[in-house]
């Protein structure tokens, strides 16, 4: 299937300004057919939404499970997709079983699990999340650094050190620093991209090989605003560093939208046209990525629940897998795609 090649699909718009265009999936998506047609069709790149965490992969500490993994891997490969490996240290991903470790202990069990699951995959992947959504304002540290297991065991050089051993056992993929909530509007979402901004140039400064920031894009219809002067000044500095742009997990969520679908449809499918506009004009953008394909696939139900129980519409494609009025946004904005100069050469 030569999906990069059909007329009507994202993954086609995107190449058109040398982009990629992807979604997370997991294995469970490829047992429905309409599904993986959809993907094969629309996406030039994927993301394992889990089965590369630590915690799916370390289930059992001593004996790592590479095989569901291993599954989206073939799939990719078969098909002629990109993949986007999601994510080497991430808090939240952490086996349980290692809560209760030394620090010592937990050194090395990190250094283990970076180290054999890119030796597994080197020269495989596009790019890696090597690190997950480092920053938290609230754990109220100068530096912004959450409060973590990595944090507390390797000291705020642990950044550093994952990039590193990233770069050296992988030197090909794209390494990426990813992050949540760089891109809202409130106080403290700007004092998030202040601390990312001297989070880049500290690592920068050291020559912490990090090639490109991810920006997760969870965004919300009627919140995200569709001028947004903070992020935008953001994303000029990112661009001023020499870095490039992920679009990591896009989504729009619809509960604060009205519940006619006509309505709720063209909210969220102008929140994320404005937001592709926003981001192609400003950053370096390699890839956007949404976080799942279709309306039954995603995880804001439980998470953002509509106060009205409707469930909410906030990807491409509806249950049914047909396009809505944000799939046009999305593919007249990949469309359009990043302004003249844009490419860091
Ligand atoms: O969508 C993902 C869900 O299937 C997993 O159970 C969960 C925990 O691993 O992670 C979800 O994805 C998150 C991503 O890894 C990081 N950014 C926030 C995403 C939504 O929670």
């Amino acid at each position: 299937m030569h999906h990069g090649l059909e007329k009507s699909s994202l993954s086609s718009a995107a190449a058109r300004n040398t982009l990629l265009f992807g979604t997370g999936l997991c294995t469970s998506d490829l047992l429905s057919q309409p599904l993986t047609r959809a993907i094969l069709r629309d996406c030039s790149i994927v993301t394992p939404e889990y089965e590369l965490k630590w915690d799916a992969i370390c289930r059992d500490p001593d004996l790592p499970d590479y095989s569901a993994a291993d599954q989206l891997m073939s799939f990719a490969s078969d098909n002629n997709l990109a993949v986007h490996g999601h994510t080497l240290w991430w808090h939240e991903a952490v086996p349980p079983l290692l809560g209760t470790s030394s620090e010592d202990q937990f050194r090395d069990a990190a250094l283990d699990h970076l180290r054999a699951t890119m030796t597994r995959y080197a020269g495989q992947l596009h790019s890696w999340d090597v690190v997950n959504e480092p920053l938290e304002p609230a754990d109220g540290r100068a530096d912004g650094l959450r409060v973590t297991p990595f944090l507390s065991a390797f000291g705020p050089d642990y950044i550093e050190t994952a990039f590193r051993q990233a770069s050296a056992l992988d030197p090909k993929a794209v390494l990426v620093l990813n992050e949540m909530g760089l891109e809202y509007a409130s106080p403290t979402a700007e004092r998030k991209r202040r601390q990312m901004l001297a989070l880049l140039e500290r690592e920068k400064t050291r020559g912490t090989p990090i090639a490109c920031l991810g920006i997760q894009s969870h965004l919300t219809a009627l919140e995200q605003p569709r001028d947004h002067p903070d992020l935008r000044a953001f994303l000029r500095e990112v661009r001023a560093m020499g870095l490039s742009v992920m679009i990591t997990e896009l989504d729009v969520s619809d509960h604060l939208c009205p519940q006619d679908r006509r309505q709720r449809d063209a909210l969220v499918a102008e929140t994320y046209r404005a937001y592709l506009d926003l981001a192609f004009e400003e950053a370096d953008v390699l890839a956007v990525s949404t976080w799942g394909l279709s309306d039954d696939r995603t995880w804001l139900n439980s998470f953002r629940p509509r106060p009205d129980g409707a469930p909410q519409r906030p990807l491409l494609l509806d249950r049914a897998v047909r396009r809505k009025p944000a799939w046009h946004a999305v593919r007249d904005a990949l469309l359009n795609g990043r302004r003249a100069g844009a490419r860091i050469q």
